[in-house]
């Protein structure tokens, strides 16, 4: 088999080539490929200087994942480092463009560090529940003081060529071709007549006590549970009080003690899913349309995000309003939207984008548009007017789609005599900044449609999720049942505050009641209102906060509800407590712990995802995990909650649920899906491989 590591010499210079196409990862071959290589080097009595050049769009992606998980396979790439390190003749790492993880301390282990204008250092390890493993968090540190160290390793952040070059992580810049740069590089310092410069051999950079503990509380709070960005640190102060071998040894005690943890095998399911979760067998080899334009209907929130997110994309956005003051106005929020995108660094002029922008109040102007995006009132005889009128107006071949979240896709399609073209693009809000999009999928929808709603989503930058027609799709209708598993625990003796705290120590951003309070409990009114007409006499209804909504506790909006706030900091609003005890009634009371808290809302989670599965509206339990990742701040460190599952074991939870389902049999119905699996001793992420 031929290396991925090439070995050429030109007159006294050796180039080793890294071709290990997509990312040039560091597998195994081309570890063992750079070892050889700098045996090789160092042997070469012509070769005086070498070059370490990556093929390709990057310089090196890092470590192989791919290889994460399975028994470990010599050389190991911190050795590697240290091999490159310990050549007896000067190494130069030139750098054109991403060097990540592995690839950063590949640069690290050479003696010269020079990168090409729009090249990029970072550190991503804690995405992936690690921490730099071959040597970075001792030889950064030695480079540039713990400072920058710091900044990059616990963020998994990276700088750009220009900061490496201000910080010391690199000596030299250029512009240009990497390989004629190189070259011209490594002839200056031959003929400075330069020498090996292990950074290895520097001495411990010094500690700064102040840096320590602003990053370790920094990253207490921002970390919410996970453990490897507060090990990131952990492993940099290594490096400024242990000589560099013993640094280099903590440092590999503290990496292989993260490889073993469950955050890790979380972070790198979620890693390899948000790539699996876009490509659909059935879109195989389908082609998608041309979208060089956008209509969007309905200039509210939701309709004001979504044309922010298409003109922050690049597309030319036509936005229908119906009447010349709503029109203002989402132009208005609009310009607010993009002001913000500015001040976060996400674009350069908001003016220009601006010019993007066309606001009208008649139909006829998306008579040209590529696509278009209803964002109307829910209200399905308001949508049934809407697609008439753009059935009329398109042109054939356009894409009609609707961001409805919960109503029936089909039945908003036969309005049209194009059901072929009429998809659903559920954005969550604000649309301009949640990263997750459900493409809903009736069964009448053609494949292009399908394809070209993916193929939006990749310009908009969203982690699209396909999902089928039902109430809610994949994410609201889960969130509907674990929202409901609260109430029930409120009316079994559970406070709404005991919930959110312990649903926050899970690892969720905010619990259900924070969230209620945050999106206004008329949503939750509203959405009970809608329901009840078809509300099995069986459910509960949560009548304290049917009672809140009357006494005009909306949430944050009106400064009380679950909470009472100043600005945005609540605290809890003991006045609910009476409506509570009224609804509570003479029922028995629990004394719920934080772990019995979690234990059902998870269950309820996972039993109706199963549910979701096994009907097809997901169609792998990957979908589900990626939706509840992106869209409801399910904590990526436990991979989402069909991983969480696996790993507590589908028989415990089955077990719970049917042992709840005796005082509440309604509500706790197992999944078929569960009791399948369970019955056949397979994992939900059994059923991700069958379906790869
Ligand atoms: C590390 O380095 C640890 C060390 O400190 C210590 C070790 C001892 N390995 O994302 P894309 C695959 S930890 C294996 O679609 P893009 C990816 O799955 C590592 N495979 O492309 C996909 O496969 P497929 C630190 C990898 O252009 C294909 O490549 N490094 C790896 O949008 C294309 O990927 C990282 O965390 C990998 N390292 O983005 C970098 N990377 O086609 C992680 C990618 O079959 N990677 N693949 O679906 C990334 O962030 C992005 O992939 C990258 C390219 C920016 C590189």
């Amino acid at each position: 088999m031929t290396s991925p590591v090439r070995y050429d010499v030109t007159g006294e210079i050796a180039v080793i080539t890294i071709a290990n196409p997509p990312v040039n990862a560091l597998g195994h071959a081309v570890r063992q490929g750079l070892w050889d290589a700098i045996d090789r080097f160092d042997a070469d009595a012509e070769a005086r200087i070498a070059i370490i050049l990556g093929e390709g769009a990057l310089f090196l992606g890092g470590a192989d994942i791919s290889e994460f998980g399975k028994p470990p396979k010599e050389p190991h790439l911190p050795d590697v480092c240290t091999h490159i390190e310990r050549a007896s003749k000067p190494v130069i790492a030139a750098v054109h463009g991403p060097a990540l993880g592995g690839g950063c301390e590949v640069a690290l282990g050479a003696h010269y560090r020079m990168a090409i204008k729009g090249a990029r250092f970072g550190f991503p390890e804690v995405q992936l529940g690690l921490i730099p493993g071959a040597g970075g968090s001792q030889r950064m540190p030695r480079l540039t003081g713990v400072g920058p160290a710091l900044d990059m390793m616990p963020a998994g952040g990276s700088v750009t060529a220009d900061q490496a070059l201000e910080n010391g992580f690199i000596d030299h810049l250029a512009d240009g071709d990497v390989h004629e740069q190189a070259m011209i590089y490594a002839k200056g310092l031959l003929a400075d007549g330069v020498d090996v410069r292990r950074v290895g051999d520097l001495p411990c950079p010094a500690y700064e006590a102040d840096a320590f503990d602003a990053a370790r509380t920094l990253w207490t709070r921002k970390a919410r549970g996970e453990v490897a960005p507060l090990t990131a640190i952990d492993a940099v102060e290594a490096a400024t009080r242990l000589p560099f071998d013993e640094g280099i040894k903590e440092e590999r005690r503290l990496f292989l003690s993260l490889m073993e943890t469950p955050q890790r095998a979380g972070m790198i399911h979620a890693f390899f899913n948000d790539r699996k979760v876009s490509k659909l067998p059935e879109l195989k080899g389908v082609a998608p349309r041309d979208i060089a334009s956008v209509g969007v209907i309905g200039g509210g929130t939701m309709g004001a995000g979504i044309a922010t997110a298409c003109l922050l994309a690049g597309l030319p956005v036509t936005l229908v309003e119906r009447d010349e003051a709503s029109a203002e106005k989402a132009r208005t929020t609009i310009t607010g939207n993009l002001d913000a995108a500015v001040k976060r660094g996400k674009l350069k002029d908001a003016e220009s984008t601006l010019t993007k922008l066309t606001t009208v109040t008649d139909y006829a102007a998306l008579s040209d548009v590529d696509l278009a995006i209803e964002a109307v009132f829910e209200d399905m005889s308001v949508k049934h007017d809407v697609f008439t009128k753009l059935d009329a107006v398109m042109k054939p071949g356009a894409v009609l789609s609707t961001n409805t979240s919960y109503l029936d896709v089909t039945e908003i399609a036969a309005a049209t005599s194009r059901p072929a073209d009429v998809i659903g693009l559920h954005f969550f809000s604000p649309a301009h900044v949640m990263k997750l999009l459900e493409i809903v999928v009736p069964d009448t929808t053609a494949p292009e449609v399908t394809a070209t709603a993916f193929a939006l989503a990749k310009r908009l930058k969203k982690t699209a999720v396909k999902a089928g027609v039902c109430d809610g799709f994949i994410g609201n209708r889960i969130l509907a049942t674990y929202r409901g598993a609260a109430d029930r625990m409120i009316l079994a003796g559970a406070s709404p505050w005991e919930i959110d705290a312990a649903i926050k120590a899970f690892g969720l951003p905010m619990g259900p009641f924070e969230m209620g309070d945050l999106a206004g409990l008329d949503i939750g009114f509203m959405t009970r209102q809608r329901k009840a007409p078809d509300r099995d006499p069986r459910d509960i209804v949560p009548k304290w906060a049917d009672a809140m909504y009357h006494n005009g506790w909306l949430g944050q909006k009106t400064g009380q509800g679950y909470y009472t706030y100043e600005g945005r900091k609540g605290t809890p609003n003991d006045a609910v407590k009476p409506l509570i005890d009224e609804a509570r009634g003479d029922r028995p009371q629990l004394d719920f712990t934080p772990e019995m808290i979690q234990r059902r809302y998870m269950a309820a989670m996972v039993n109706e995802a199963a549910k979701v599965v096994g009907e097809g509206i997901a169609a792998r339990p990957l979908d589900v995990d990626v939706t509840l990742l992106y869209g409801y701040g399910f904590p990526r460190w436990r991979g989402g909650p069909m991983h969480w599952a696996d790993s507590v074991g589908l028989d415990a939870l089955l077990d719970d649920i049917k042992g709840w389902a005796k005082d509440d049999p309604y509500f706790w119905q197992p999944a078929p899906l569960l009791e399948q699996l369970v019955a056949e001793g397979r994992t939900f992420s059994d059923l991700n491989e069958a379906s790869a």
